[in-house]
């Protein structure tokens, strides 16, 4: 793509086509065209915050293990129809770059996707999706923004599914969750509340409602927090594999488990969003590290 603006750049790696973005003061972030997938955030004198498989490989329609797929415009199993892909359709495909923009205050790239007349056997709706990506000094924001462009409300669950980069999944701990009800999808989908900070000492997949617009992974391992803070979320999910299931999957990894935790900016379960015809939903997650 020419005349891009001074800090966006067109690339081939390894996992694809992707634009990679600089900030002013030096920070680094690459994404995959493929799914507008996040694939990597180096931010200025610091480590890789995004945590994406050694074993990750692309496939069409899939999106690779780590980073940021982007679930959308389901959360999930499909609510009515379980042959249907899990976490909605887009993750997988290709989006177009529409704009970039970059200057003092930071660096961007917005992607977009339109349903209008395809995937009407996915998706019985039409809707236009774009996903901005903006790499400032102080973090990086990731906005995804639903127009409604068909005649009919529509129901929307979604996440920004990112994989975080940690030292080591049995010294971290997840704040700012604790007096939350989730649904723990290990269980029987029961319905728990949150005692305290987030730990692991095996899988965890728990979806968390109500206020979870500022989160922070606790990693003294790598002397650090990841603090993500959300608008137009209602629901939060945390995820790590672990043993067994890291098997099934068959793409984390050598013991890929220990070295990552998914904490989702949604709009989940419960935390369904009807929008009606010609609106727009934006969602939004910004990562910023602080020093332990
Ligand atoms: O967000 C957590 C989760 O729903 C887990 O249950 C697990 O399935 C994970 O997403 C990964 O899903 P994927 O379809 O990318 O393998």
């Amino acid at each position: 793509m020419s005349g891009l603006p001074h800090g966006v750049s067109q690339l081939d790696t390894p996992l694809g086509p992707a634009v990679e973005l600089v900030a002013p003061g030096g920070g680094i972030a690459r994404i995959a065209i493929n799914g507008a997938q996040l694939l990597s955030w180096v931010p200025e004198g610091d480590s890789e915050v995004i945590w994406v498989s050694a074993a990750a490989r692309t496939q069409p329609g899939k999106s690779l293990r780590g980073g940021t797929p982007v679930c959308w415009p389901w959360f999930g199993a499909h609510p009515a129809d379980a042959s249907k892909p899990a976490h909605g359709f887009v993750r997988g495909l290709p989006w177009q770059i529409v704009s970039t923009s970059s200057g003092d205050a930071g660096t961007e790239a917005t992607f977009a996707f339109t349903t209008a007349g395809n995937h009407r056997e996915l998706w019985p709706y039409e809707a236009d999706v774009h996903l901005t990506t903006r790499l400032d000094d102080e973090g990086l924001s990731l906005a995804l923004e639903t127009l409604n462009t068909g005649a009919e409300p529509l129901p929307l669950t979604q996440a920004l599914h990112t994989y975080f980069r940690i030292s080591d999944i049995a010294d971290v701990a997840v704040d700012g969750l604790d007096g939350s009800p989730y649904i723990d999808a290990i269980g029987e989908w029961q319905r728990r509340i949150q005692q305290g900070a987030v730990t692991f000492a095996g899988e965890v997949d728990r979806i968390y409602l109500g206020e979870t617009s500022s989160i922070a992974i606790r990693d003294p391992g790598l002397g650090r927090s990841i603090l993500i803070s959300s608008q137009g979320s209602g629901s939060a999910v945390v995820w790590n594999p672990w043993i067994a299931k890291s098997e099934r999957l068959g793409d984390m990894g050598p013991d890929g488990y220990r070295t990552m935790v998914c904490v989702e900016t949604a709009n989940a379960a419960d935390d369904v969003v009807s929008l009606a015809p010609r609106a727009t939903h934006r969602l939004t997650a910004r990562y910023q590290v602080a020093v332990l």
